[in-house]
Formats: structure tokens, sequence, C-alpha cells
């Protein structure tokens, strides 16, 4: 008896190797599904956004692909070693990091593994703030189980916000920067934001998730008029700078190689590699910063450089030279 369902991984690569149209009755035998089984499976294809023709008495052919960051299609796309080698997809959750920490607890075996949802509900930031998540953005965790020392830790979200940062200039060719400590920037606007989470002993990481929140389809003078009109100017998506969608899921695929070229250059060549390349995409050293801690100003001066361990030096007004670790950094361009 014919199944009644298919994996879409299966059905796609066979509209693939058919140039042409391909009849229903054919791919329901090469799938071993029903007739209507194929018909469920097109209209379910469809609402992913790959644009499937039908022809009457001829059958149907694949005619465009979709933009989603859809699991089979990363794993189709991704060149990676170990990053994206499983996605769990979801079009709705709360927070894709809480879903990506639960699986590093219970699997051994997920280094690499990436969460990814359409839809946050529940999206969250550094500091427990919140992070709005609407349909249209990139919102991914991916779960690491790092060899290297528990020291290195602080580096980790400079490497996924570097990786996003280069990813968004190759894809979009916007002229993304980044800010301390990981914010992403474009024409001085946050277009995506970073956040670690660390479960860690003494001498060992038991495993640290990178969550990526990039502002990709969205409409971002929504997403600032939900959180007070003060951020109006403060807040960008690809899809406002460009006038047009970026492809989510060519995105998803450059910012996920790019996580892992830049983590495995962390383990391989270690951290002044992985600083220096981010000064190079950085715009803010050399200009006047006021450095924030729980909304209030605590230092005032010249963001001088960013430390190997990733703090921010600043030749402060009055307190000489001082290395901050943690904070949110306001710059004057
Ligand atoms: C961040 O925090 O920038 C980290 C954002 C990480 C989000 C990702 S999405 C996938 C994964 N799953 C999660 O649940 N989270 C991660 P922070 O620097 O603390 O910025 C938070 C502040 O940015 C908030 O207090 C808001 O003022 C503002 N904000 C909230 N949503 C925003 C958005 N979509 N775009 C820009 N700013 C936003």
């Amino acid at each position: 008896m014919p199944r009644t369902s298919s994996r879409p991984e299966q059905f796609l690569s066979i509209l693939r190797s058919e140039p042409g149209y391909i009849s229903g009755q054919d791919i329901a035998e090469k799938v071993g599904i029903s007739g209507s089984a194929v018909w469920k499976q097109i209209r379910r294809l469809r609402e992913y956004g790959y644009a499937i023709e039908s022809l009457h008495g001829t059958g149907y052919r694949l005619a465009g692909q979709t933009d989603l960051p859809l699991p089979w299609e990363l794993t189709r796309m991704l060149t990676t070693s170990f990053v994206g080698k499983r996605v769990i997809y979801r079009e709705v959750a709360d927070s894709t990091q809480s879903l990506a920490m639960a699986l590093a607890e219970k699997d051994q075996s997920s280094h690499g593994a990436v969460v990814i949802a359409e839809q946050q509900e529940s999206g969250r930031g550094r500091l427990k703030r919140k992070w709005l998540s609407p349909k249209g953005g990139l919102w991914l965790s991916v779960v690491l189980k790092p060899r290297i020392p528990v020291s290195g830790i602080t580096l980790l979200p400079f490497v996924a916000a570097l990786a996003v940062c280069a990813a968004i200039r190759e894809g979009t060719k916007l002229d993304a920067r980044l800010k301390w400590p990981n914010d992403v920037m474009i024409a001085g606007k946050k277009v995506a934001g970073i956040l670690l989470n660390v479960s860690a002993e003494a001498q060992q990481i038991n495993y640290a998730v990178i969550g990526i929140g990039v502002n990709a389809n969205v409409d971002s003078s929504a997403i600032a008029s939900r959180l007070g009109s003060k951020l109006l100017q403060q807040i960008t998506s690809i899809r406002d700078e460009l006038g047009r969608d970026a492809n989510r899921l060519q995105l998803a695929t450059l910012v996920l190689e790019k996580i892992e070229s830049c983590y495995l250059e962390l383990e391989q060549k270690g951290a002044r590699a992985i600083i220096q390349a981010w000064k190079k995409n950085s715009d803010m050293l050399g200009h006047r910063v006021a450095v924030m801690q729980n909304g209030r100003t605590i230092h005032q001066g010249v963001a001088a450089d960013v430390n190997e361990d990733g703090s921010l030096l600043i030749h402060t007004d009055s307190s000489g030279d001082v290395s901050v670790v943690s904070g949110d950094i306001h710059v004057r361009y």
C-alpha cells in the first residue's frame, strides 16, 4: 500500500532531476506514495515558497526555489564540516536559544547543531532583555562544544558577530560594521545582535550556545515603535537598507559557513586573529563613546582598542585608561 506522505528532500530531488515536467504518477511511483499524497506534498512545498508549475495532463515542474532557511535546503547548501549538519526548524518557538540549550544538555553529539525559527514568541537579548522576533527575520542558535580554554569563552560572541558581519557584507553588499561588544550595524543602526549562553566548569566548557538575531526581511520601524520611539533612529533591517527582500536561505548559509570558519580560526590561531579581524570590520575605534551599565553612564572617553580577551580599552576623560568587560556603548561618530 503506498505511503501517504514523503520527506520533502526526496520529493524535491525527483523534481530537480527532471528538467521538464514529470507526471504525478511517475512521482508517486518513484517516491512510493499515492496520487493524492503527491498533490498534498506539492501543496505543502508551494506553501514553503517553491514555485511548482503544473500543466494539465502533463505533470509538474520545479520552476523556482524557496528562500526560507529550511533544514533540508540548508543541509544541501552548506559546505561546512560540522556546523549545520543537524538543523532543527520551527515555524514558531519561544526562543531558539532555550531549545538549543536543552539539546546541548541532553545530547553529547550536538556540536554544530543549529536551531532555527521563523518567529520567536519570547526571543531573548542579553541581560534578560527582550528580542523582538517577528516573521521575516533570521533567528537561530548554534550549539558548540568548544575545545578551547575556558578563558576563550569571551571570544565566542566576537566570532559570531564577525561571521554575521561578513555574511551580510558578502550576501547583500551592504556596509555592515561591528560595534562593541557584539552588535552588527549598518549606517550606525543595529541590524543584528548576538547572545551567548555557556555551561562551564573550572577547567572545561561543557557547551556554548550562540544565539544570532538578524533583522533580515522585517520592518524595523514597526520593531522600534513596539520598543519605544527613541529606538527609531537606532534599529534597521536588511530589507529597509536594500529596499527589497534579502534571500534568507543564502544569508543563513553564509552565516553558518562563516561561523564555522571563524570558530576554527579561533581554535587554531587563537584570540589575536579573531580580534584583529574584528577590529578591521569595526569603525568605532578612535571615536568618543559613553559606556552604559544598568542604564547609567559609567565612563566617557575615546574607544582606543579591543584587548585580546575582548574587553574594550577606553581612554576615559576622568579615570585614565579603563578596560570595560561588559556593558553597552553609545558611539558618537
Ligand atoms: C542582543 O541583545 O542583541 C542579542 C539578541 C539575540 C537574539 C537571538 S535570536 C536567536 C536567539 N534566540 C533568542 O531567544 N535570542 C537569540 P541586546 O544587546 O541585549 O539587545 C537587546 C535590546 O535590543 C532590547 O532591549 C531592545 O531594546 C532591542 N531590540 C529588541 N529586539 C530588537 C530587534 N529585533 N532589533 C533590534 N533591536 C532590538
